[in-house]
């Protein structure tokens, strides 16, 4: 299996983030992508490719330009005018905050721009994230165009990740979202019937928000219940799609503890429904945060129950895009990445 990846993601490496009010390291760092990198070349089934550079349509045709503009000079803009080198918003623009007045508009200060187009303050911006961010998007729609044109499976090693940015809104650990681009780029290559298979932790609300009145793209999501899971506000099972995409959004919310049987009892509900939209184009979102040992999330996967995901997904013989999304137990990482994608591959796991 090919393996799309760039060592641009390095660029984006701020030293902390603000979880629960506290400042604390950053989880979503470069480390995360050197050890998958260190197992993929160890388990030597990997044929490790560098991205084309994809330019900003596939962008484009799913974010608001606007926030793509602001994107490309939130660092420098936000630096300058802070004095300080790690972008974090400390306002928010709330929807209820314009009750009953005019909608609001793009504030003219720089640190009012931050929270106009960021939603929380886990994704803290550098120098080097934009650059990271648009490599992350280069090596999805890379591994898309592989399969699109050679049909199989390809591994896009996005860093950083991007299923919470939204078509106007970021957070998340997110910018640029790697997999609604993949998918975007598939529909508009004439791939057909498109659907989403988001398997991260949390709730993918940028790819559901993207795809959320359209009929022909389907988002299926296996989540931690956001009722006790970040993102919070969104992936509830009543979700289901607006206008003519009623239907084509399907949320299973998880318990907390949930097991490798309890995740594959529920991959096989969404992979029917995968099978139902008539799907004829594949893009997982990856997230190994579901692992029992990551320090994010509180379900129960083993690394073999990832080898079993990734063969209940190859048993659809769809062609596939795999996009890495979250993860954070990093000394496990490489390890339930090359199990999860063997799965997919058809090889039987590494220690059995
Ligand atoms: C791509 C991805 O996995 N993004 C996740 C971003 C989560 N950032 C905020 C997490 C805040 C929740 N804190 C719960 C702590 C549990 N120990
Ligand atoms: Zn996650």
């Amino acid at each position: 299996m090919r393996v799309v990846w760039s060592d641009l993601h390095r660029r984006h490496d701020p030293p902390e983030e603000v979880e629960a009010g506290e400042r604390q390291p950053m989880r979503e760092h470069p480390g995360r992508v050197e050890q998958i990198l260190d197992a993929l070349r160890a388990d030597r089934g990997f044929e490790l490719v560098l991205p084309a550079g994809s330019g900003r349509d596939p962008i484009d045709a799913v974010h608001d330009p606007a926030m793509v503009d602001y994107l490309e000079i939130a660092w420098h803009e936000w630096s300058a005018a802070a004095g300080r080198d790690l972008a974090i918003p400390d306002v928010f623009l709330h929807p209820r905050l314009h009750d009953g007045m005019d909608p609001p508009s793009e504030p003219q200060s720089p640190l009012g721009r931050l929270g106009y187009w960021c939603f929380e303050t886990t994704t803290p911006m550098v120098e080097g994230t934009y650059a990271a961010a648009r490599a992350a998007v280069d090596c999805a729609v890379t591994a898309t165009q592989l399969v699109l044109d050679g049909g199989g499976r390809a591994f896009a090693l996005c860093r950083p990740p991007g299923h919470h940015a939204a078509h106007a809104v970021f957070g998340g650990y997110c910018f640029l979202n790697n997999a609604a681009i993949a998918a975007q780029h598939a529909s508009d290559a004439g791939a057909g019937r498109v659907a989403i298979l988001d398997v991260d932790y949390h709730h993918g609300n940028g790819t559901q928000q993207i795809f959320y009145a359209r009929r022909d793209v389907l988002y299926v999501s296996l989540h931690g219940d956001p009722a006790r899971a970040y993102p919070y506000f969104t992936g509830h099972a009543g979700e289901r799609g607006s206008g003519e995409g009623t239907g084509t959004t399907l949320n299973l919310p998880l318990p907390s503890g949930c097991d490798d049987t309890g995740f594959l009892a529920a991959l096989e509900r969404g992979l029917g429904a995968v099978v139902d939209h008539g799907a004829e184009i594949l893009v997982v979102s990856l997230g190994l945060d579901t692992w029992r040992g990551d320090p994010l999330g509180d379900l129960a996967l083993s690394t073999g129950g990832f080898a079993d995901c990734g063969a209940a997904v190859r048993s659809l013989g769809l062609p596939t895009t795999v996009v890495l999304e979250g993860g954070y137990a990093v000394g496990a990482l490489g390890q339930n990445v090359v199990a999860w994608l063997r799965g997919l591959d058809g090889r039987a796991p590494e220690h059995s």
